[in-house]
């Protein structure tokens, strides 16, 4: 008999969602969208964004032993929009990544700040999650969706990012800049296309958590947004891109690997939305922890193994 059921790639946790507003130690509105890093101590990190109760968000630390329960949220946001030197936090900073850079000893956090011109893309580093160097704006408006790759290739910085323009009929890509300083940033070019039509990446697309180094090549989970006469279907699948030069597509997969099914992803502020900013791997084992927004309103977690994402990719149609 064929086999109709497709092999789930990412597995739910039974008490999911880990982490909701009620979990807070402070009001809020809605927890979500949380970037993601294993610190030296074996700790789990998790930046989460935090939408308070007049639809601003920040974000805050969490922090947990097994990176799954018994979270220790700091008591006060962690970062905040800081407006008055930097106007384009104005209506607050949301969906943080963390990339570890070894070259400067230092975390890397994109996140998008939005201002009076639409989202944009902010850096700022650190080494604790307590004191940060902000770096301002890298990408203008309207932008977001953006992580660092964890090192310089031929001799530059890489950036992942999804710029939008409102030129009509334009679809939104996933695009790479390069830089030589994580400043000024050049030779933009498109690395994933949002496919057209009925695909359930079609029109729109953005990186969900930092691209993953496999001997393989940059695995990269990204979105699609599937719009609809009900509204728009949040998505994840899966592309591999060449480890020396990370805009050479070497395999996309067809289907979508992960999408809405449980009622905290189909119910929430907005509905039908898996939203991942952050992932924890474990290279020596491939286990991989995905920590995702579920409806824009709390944290869930799925695990998966990176070598079950790319024997999966390896199998499907080019
Ligand atoms: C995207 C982002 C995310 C959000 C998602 C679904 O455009 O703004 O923050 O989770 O929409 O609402």
């Amino acid at each position: 008999m064929a086999n109709t059921t497709f092999r789930e790639l990412f597995r739910r946790y039974k008490q999911n969602p880990i982490l909701t507003a009620s979990s807070w130690p402070y009001p809020a509105n809605s927890v979500f969208n949380a970037a993601a890093t294993a610190l030296p101590t074996g700790e789990t990190l998790l930046l989460v964004r935090v939408e308070d109760r007049r639809g601003i968000s920040h974000l805050t630390a969490a922090r947990s032993d097994d990176g799954i329960t018994s979270w220790r949220i700091d008591p006060q946001p962690t970062l905040s929009s800081d407006p008055e030197r930097f106007p384009e936090e104005i209506w607050g900073i949301e969906d943080p990544r963390i990339t570890w850079i070894a070259e400067l000893d230092r975390y890397a956090i994109t996140y998008t700040s939005y201002s009076t011109s639409g989202p944009l893309v902010s850096l700022v580093l650190t080494r604790d999650f307590k004191t940060f160097e902000r770096k301002g704006v890298i990408t203008p408006p309207e932008d977001k969706d953006a992580a660092l790759l964890p090192h310089r290739i031929g001799g530059r910085w890489v950036l992942i990012h999804r710029p939008v323009s409102g030129f009509p009929g334009s679809r939104a890509n996933m695009w790479l800049s390069y830089s030589p300083d994580l400043k000024h940033w050049g030779d933009h070019c498109v690395m994933l296309e949002a496919r057209r039509g009925a695909w359930w990446d079609a029109n729109k697309i953005g990186l969900s958590p930092p691209a993953i180094e496999t001997s393989e090549g940059w695995l990269v989970i990204y979105h699609g947004v599937r719009m609809t006469a009900a509204g728009c279907l949040y998505r994840l699948g899966l592309a591999l891109f060449d480890l020396e030069d990370p805009a050479r597509l070497v395999k996309r997969g067809d289907e979508w690997v992960f999408g809405p099914d449980e009622s905290y992803e189909r119910v929430g502020d907005v509905g039908d939305v898996v939203f991942p900013c952050g992932l924890v791997h474990d290279p020596a084992t491939g286990n991989l922890r995905l920590y995702y927004g579920a409806a824009d309103t709390s944290i869930a977690l799925a695990t998966g193994n990176v070598g079950e994402l790319l024997d999966w990719l390896r199998g499907r149609p080019s």
